[in-house]
């Protein structure tokens, strides 16, 4: 560890909608993290790589079919499957950067709806099976427009790669971060700051270090929180 004292690493994840720039800006802080001598780890979910993952791998890109309680459990499952190694690396002094979490597995699941466009699942349900995960220290929200996502490409071939889906599970994320600014506490001590995705790369990335530098370099007193807890 680089870090002072009896002090931990942070725990940092980006969230957000699909073509939002995660995967772009946190290969990007991780490289940054690296060659400024701070010890970082990358975490993806979902993982794909694992057991669990393959499944959800396929799920996704359609190659096969399950119940949507399963499925979602599936998504929890995966990140249980890490959450030992995240939680050690902390304690360990290494820097945990993170592409989606459990915000991803709520707003997503909480937005699939049956033909007549009730939702399918409760969210409350949804969030149950994640409470008690390794809660993150600051959690980053990459807010962009559909019309934004759009214009990078648009939306792939993947399941819940759908404009009407998309707008669902905004609203989804908004509520969660609402939800997380009035009980950082009882949320583990999470801190959600909200970023205009829609922008350049440099401006974004400018934003994150900003953000980040600070707590990797302060690092973190006391345990690793429990997510909703
Ligand atoms: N899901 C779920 O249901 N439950 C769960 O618990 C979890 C996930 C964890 C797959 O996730 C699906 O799983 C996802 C949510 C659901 N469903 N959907 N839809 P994933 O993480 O594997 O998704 P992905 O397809 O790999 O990532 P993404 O969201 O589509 O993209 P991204 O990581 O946000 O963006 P990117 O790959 O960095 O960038 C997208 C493109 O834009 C790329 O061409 C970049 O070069 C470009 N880009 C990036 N930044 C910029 C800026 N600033 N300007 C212009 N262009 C940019």
């Amino acid at each position: 560890s680089t870090l002072p004292g009896k002090k931990r690493a942070p725990f940092i994840v980006i969230e957000g909608l699909d073509r939002s720039g995660k995967t772009t800006q946190t290969s990007k802080l991780h490289s940054r993290l690296t060659e400024n001598g701070i010890d970082a780890t990358l975490v993806k979910f979902p993982d794909r790589t694992t057991a669990i993952g393959k499944m959800i791998d396929s799920y996704l890109r359609s190659t096969s079919e399950l119940d949507d309680h399963a499925i979602h459990l599936l998504f929890s499952a995966n990140r249980w499957e890490l959450a030992t190694t995240i939680e050690k690396l902390l304690l360990a002094g290494t820097a945990v950067v993170c592409d989606r979490y459990a915000f991803s597995g709520i707003a997503f699941s909480a937005s699939k709806v049956d033909s007549t466009g009730a939702p399918l699942l409760p969210f409350e349900w949804c969030r149950d099976p994640d409470v008690g995960l390794p809660a993150p220290d600051l959690v980053l929200f990459f807010d962009i427009t559909p019309e934004k996502a759009r214009e990078r490409g648009g939306y792939g071939e993947e399941r819940y790669e759908k404009e009407e889906m998309q707008l669902r599970v905004r609203n989804f994320f908004r509520r969660i971060g609402e939800e997380m600014d009035g009980e950082a506490q009882s949320a583990g001590g999470t801190r959600w700051i909200s970023i205009d995705a829609g922008r350049e790369r440099e401006e974004v990335e400018h934003d994150v270090w900003g953000l980040v530098e600070p707590l990797v370099t302060r690092g973190v007193d006391g345990p690793v929180g429990k997510l909703w807890t």
